[in-house]
């Protein structure tokens, strides 16, 4: 049984190859009705392609979540943040996590978030870089200023608005994140 599993196998991947070869034959060919039934056998080969589907899959496996199309204005503040790649979309989440001590440890991961007004975001802490805060640059919240790894604050954002806040002790090295409050 194991045998005639591996000739299946086989004549897939040769069925596969002949394709290939035909659909390359096609191109440099150019006669006009075999043309068009390589081209059917092209669209086979798009079928591969839908094996980068799976890596999709991983993608939002990673978290990193789709960012809004249009980025909320942020003046500036996140010119020296290095983690800060567009402002992850989290409107429908009823509970939102952020990293603190994310990546190299001296980031908010995502460093910027979208959120419905009535969700409570919650920042835990990862262990990693030291001791970290979360202070709101318009001194809404503020948590203590701590280092161990499990550690969370929170704060449920009631009001529509834009929301900076920085780690207080790496604000200079870029340790800054926002959330967007729609
Ligand atoms: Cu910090």
């Amino acid at each position: 049984m194991t045998r005639r599993t591996l000739d299946r196998r086989t004549f897939v991947q040769t069925t596969a190859a002949v394709g290939a070869t035909v659909a390359l034959a096609g191109c440099s060919g150019g006669d006009g009705g075999d043309g068009s039934s390589d081209g059917s056998d092209g669209s086979d080969g798009s079928d591969g392609s839908d094996g980068s589907d799976g890596s999709d899959g991983s993608d939002g496996g990673s978290g990193g979540g789709e960012t809004l199309s249009e980025e909320p204005n942020y003046d500036g503040f996140f010119d020296n943040v290095s983690n800060y790649d567009g402002t992850v979309d989290m409107r429908d989440a009823d509970e939102v996590t952020v990293d603190v001590g994310a990546n190299d440890g001296l980031t908010f991961g995502p460093a910027a978030v979208a959120i419905s007004s009535g969700t409570t975001v919650v920042w835990e802490w990862t262990g990693q870089g030291g001791d970290h805060n979360v202070s709101a640059s318009d001194g809404a919240f503020e948590s203590d200023t701590v280092g161990e790894e499990g550690h969370t604050f929170e704060h449920t954002f009631e009001e529509a608005g834009t929301y900076t806040y920085v780690c207080t002790p790496h604000e200079a090295v870029g340790m800054k994140g926002a959330i967007y409050v729609e």
